[in-house]
């Protein structure tokens, strides 16, 4: 290209030159400018020629090497689908894993208050129709429930009936102060009384743990009832959890359920996940007093 305009200026300055000179140029000197320049237009025409045979040719290898490439890339994805699979595979076994734990039964942490009276409490006392579980000197067996299961009733709000308890609070029923000293209960006075824990949602439901009251002297509390419903009046799905009323003086239903000595290990119930959002427990006195008392109600569930 260089060459070219070199050229191209010679010849240019040759003409100016000959006009400068007040010459003019001969034919035969022009042809020759038209000539060369010919001759430069057709070499470079060569080689554009060349330069495209060349830009065809490194595109012509190119092309060569691609489709080499995709040749030997092809099996290589193939693979890595493969290996994909297995990752998906894998990534599934790795999820059953999880899962197997997810629907797996572990046994119910339940913190324990202190026993306030030691040994086995004996049994000197009858209760209405009799059937009492005997009290055991060793610790309940563990209860299992599904992986995530917690109180769901911790905090929650508690209602009752009777909203003016002899001694104590509604609010103690889900406080977790479960200690069975003085101060720690609510006294709801005699007659059929109950409390309502509002868990502000629905849960599944797997145990209930219920203390009443496990100072001395030992104690079982009759007529009671514990049941789960979808509203705060329970007239919408009631399910009856557990019931000791055997004649049927609370008017909730004959209940087949043995009467329990109290103790501070509670009383659990198998709730068997069942889903509600609103629990109630009844009691109408016991084998001490026509009192009936709560310390704590707790509902495992998630
Ligand atoms: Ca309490
Ligand atoms: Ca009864």
């Amino acid at each position: 290209m260089k060459r070219k305009e070199n050229i191209f200026i010679r010849n240019i300055s040759r003409l100016v030159k000959s006009v400068g000179n007040r010459k003019t140029p001969s034919v035969n000197y022009l042809s020759n400018v038209i000539e060369e320049e010919l001759k430069g237009l057709k070499r470079d025409s060569r080689r554009n020629e060349m330069h495209r045979n060349l830009f065809i040719g490194i595109g012509a290898v190119l092309v060569v090497l691609a489709f080499g490439a995709a040749a030997f890339m092809v099996p290589t994805l193939g693979n890595e689908k493969n290996d994909s699979s297995k990752a998906l595979v894998q990534t599934d076994d790795f999820l059953s894993g999880p899962a197997e734990i997810e629907v797996g039964l572990v046994p119910l942490a339940i913190e324990l208050p202190r026993a306030v009276y030691g040994g086995t409490p004996p049994i000197t006392f009858k209760v209405p129709g009799g059937k009492i579980i005997k009290p055991s000197d060793k610790l309940r067996e563990p209860f299992l429930v599904p992986v995530g299961v917690f109180n769901v009733a911790a905090g929650k709000p508690v209602s009752a009936s009777d909203e003016f308890p002899v001694v104590g609070e509604i609010e103690m029923v889900t406080d977790g102060d479960k200690e069975g000293a003085d101060g720690s209960y609510v006294d709801l006075g005699p007659f059929l009384q109950f409390v309502t824990i509002d868990l502000e949602r629905k849960y599944e439901i797997y145990a209930i743990v219920m203390w009443h009251f496990h100072k001395e002297p030992p104690r079982a509390y009759v007529d009671v009832v514990v049941q789960v419903a979808d509203d705060a009046d329970f007239t919408q799905n009631v399910r009856t959890l557990y019931n000791n009323d055997h004649d049927n003086t609370a008017g909730l239903g004959v209940g087949g359920d043995w009467h329990y000595v109290e103790s501070c290990e509670g009383k659990l119930i198998d709730a068997k996940g069942t889903k509600a959002r609103y629990v109630r427990a009844y009691s109408d006195g016991n084998s001490s007093d026509d009192s009936t008392h709560f310390i704590e109600i707790e509902v495992f569930g998630k």
